[in-house]
This record gives C-alpha cells, structure tokens and sequence, in this order.
C-alpha cells in the first residue's frame, strides 16, 4: 500500500496535472477492492445511479449518442451510497489526504464515486474535461482512477495532456464522438503531446477535472475495469448545474448556497479535523 505522496508528487501534479502512483494497492488490498466493487455492481444490476432509473448504456441526457456512449464505459456512479464495503473503501481518510495534498486544500469531499468498465471491444473515453460537468466550479477539484485490471495500450489505458490544467476553464460540457472535439474549445493545445499511463492493476492515477484527458478504445476481448472517485474540495458552492444531484436535493438548492450535505458529499478529510 502506498497512500503517502511527497513534494516532489504535489509539484508534478500541480504542473502536470495528473500523477501516476505505482503499487497504490497492495496484492492483497487489491484482491479486496475487485471483490468490493464487483459485488457492488452486480448489486445494482446495471441501475447507473441510486437515485434513477437510469440503466447503463440509456441516455443520461447529457450524451446525446446513448447507442455509442454506452459502448465507451459502463458507469455506475456513486457505488458508495448503496454499499457498504464501497462506502468503506472510499472513505478512507488516508485516500483523502492523499487527494487533499495533491490539491493544495484542507478539506475534501466526495463529488461522486464511479465505477468505469470497458467492456471488450469498447469505444474510446474521447479528450475531455470533468470540473464543467460538475454542480461546482473549482480548479482545484480532482479525481483517483485506480485500475483493477491493468491498463495497458491494448485495452483503453488513460492519457493526458500535461500542462493543460492550467490553461483550460470551466467551459466545454460535452464529450462527443469525434477524439478532437475539445480542441475546437482549446486550440492552443492542438498541437500538444498527450501521454499514456499505462498502468498495472492495483496503481492508481489522480488528475485535475480541468485536465484534458481521455482513453483508448479497448482493442482486446477483456475488460479494462477501473473505479474512481471525483473530489471536490471542502467550501464549494452550487454553481446551478445539476449533474448528478437528486432531484429533491436540487429542489432545495440556489445558486451560492454550500455543497456541505453528509449524505450526498460527505467529508472525507480535514487537516484540521483529522490527524493522520
Ligand atoms: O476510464 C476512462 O475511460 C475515462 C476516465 C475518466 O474520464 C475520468 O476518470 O475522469
Ligand atoms: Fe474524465
């Protein structure tokens, strides 16, 4: 287990914008969070999100192309909210320092959590940004990509424009079909040199949600199974998208008013609340 990142690791991530971390999981740390996250899956049955019916695959409204985007990933999205062993493993205060480090912030909460698998044959995670989906609006926000399977060329590892997440901005929503959609949005990086991070089951990645990143398609008959966790630093605010909000929450929200509710993102870590 390597949950500890150094000075050298904040400042690559802060320049970069995304940091690889090699043997994050232990062999037997990793065999827990596969059966974890698989039961939790198969729990829910292909249901995306606690909340909607949403299988999936369906249209979320969001992507226009549900026959193409459900064949990039299958997502399901805050796993920790229907089940324990999940809720547990993210949770993990040491994860949150790690996320808290990275940032440059005190606090972190869960934006949501996301399990992401490619199916054999899957298409590729086109370029993209996530901060612009999110219900909040902070360079600061960030997300763990931990890999189950290894992630390799073959089967859709990630990869990343280093440098990008300081010049990119809260604009671009979508992520279409077309690889080169975001550099209608950001032309200046047009011309960048992207990198791969493969990666060995069990090590894990972090980048800035104002990073442009994306993924292979998957050109083997495995999975390329990945869960991750999306960050947003303590102190935000509703920016009046709705993302993955319930709708009685949403209901309940203006613009300006604290995304503080345990329930929906709770507070994993605090430097001045917890001492780790
Ligand atoms: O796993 C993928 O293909 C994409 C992951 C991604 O976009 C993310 O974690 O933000
Ligand atoms: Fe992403």
């Amino acid at each position: 287990m390597n949950y500890h990142v150094d000075a050298a690791q904040v400042e690559s991530f802060q320049k970069n914008g995304f940091l690889v971390v090699e043997d994050f999981l232990s062999p037997n740390e990793l065999a827990h969070w596969r059966e974890t996250v698989m039961n939790a899956v198969n729990n829910r049955a292909g249901q995306k999100m606690p909340d909607k019916e949403l299988k999936t695959g369906d249209s979320d409204g969001i992507n226009e192309d549900a026959a193409y985007f459900g064949k990039v990933f299958d997502q399901l999205l805050n796993l920790w909210q229907t089940d324990e062993g999940v809720k547990k493993l993210m949770f993990d205060k040491r994860i949150g320092k790690m996320a808290a480090d990275l940032a440059g912030v005190d606090g972190i909460r869960i934006w949501h959590d996301q399990a992401l698998f490619k199916r054999p044959w899957a298409n590729p995670t086109s370029w993209h940004l996530d901060t612009p989906f999110w219900s909040f609006s902070d360079r600061k926000a960030l997300s763990i990509w931990i890999a189950l399977d290894d992630a390799t060329y073959e089967n859709g590892c990630l990869y990343f424009i280093p440098g990008s997440n300081n010049e990119t901005t809260f604009e671009n929503k979508g992520i279409g079909k077309n690889m080169d959609g975001i550099f209608g949005v950001y032309p200046q990086f047009a011309r960048a040199k992207s990198v791969a991070a493969p990666m060995k089951a069990g090590s894990c990645s972090f980048h800035s949600g104002l990073t442009i990143h994306g993924a292979n398609a998957n050109m083997t008959s495995g999975f390329r199974r990945a869960m991750t966790c999306a960050y947003m630093p303590d102190g935000n605010v509703f920016n009046g998208t709705a993302n993955i909000l319930p709708e009685s929450y949403l209901k309940t929200l203006k613009v300006g008013d604290p995304l503080d509710n345990e329930a929906q993102n709770p507070l994993i870590y605090h430097r001045t609340k917890n001492s780790i």
